[in-house]
């Protein structure tokens, strides 16, 4: 029994380690698409973008305090995004100012201001913008 837990909890390391170690890499809309995307229609909408890019946060945040620090966000946002939402011009983003990011990208990305996202949108620059802030 407690063989058997020690094979499963090597095999869950296993698995965290190889996701801590893939970098950040584009993503199409039909692979977002099926990667999170549960909900039965086929677009992406506020709600889900919301939760996805809150649970981003935490996997992004491996020292587990309640922000993010700049090398944390690397090659997911720019010096202008924390400009932007970082008015005090600490070194620490917190989760609301996150997920104003997170939000506006979702606004940028919906090109025809329906809601939704489709595939398509998401295969836009400012489509793949959102990917970033939303999958590991
Ligand atoms: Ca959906
Ligand atoms: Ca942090
Ligand atoms: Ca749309």
């Amino acid at each position: 029994m407690s063989r058997m837990r020690t094979l499963v909890s090597a095999a869950l390391a296993a698995a965290g380690l190889a996701a801590l170690c893939s970098p950040a890499t584009a993503v199409t809309g039909k692979e977002a698409l099926a990667q999170l995307n549960k909900d039965g229609d086929d677009t992406f909408e506020i709600v889900e973008v919301i939760d996805w890019g809150t649970q981003l946060f935490s996997a992004i945040n491996p020292d587990g305090d309640t922000t993010l620090e700049p090398d944390e966000t690397e090659g997911r946002l720019t010096e202008a995004d924390w400009a932007a939402v970082n008015k005090d011009g600490d070194q620490t983003l917190e989760m609301d100012e996150w997920l104003s990011i997170v939000r506006s990208r979702f606004e940028a990305a919906d090109a025809d201001k329906d809601g939704k996202l489709t595939e398509a949108e998401l295969d836009t620059p400012a489509g793949q913008s959102l990917l970033l802030v939303l999958i590991k």
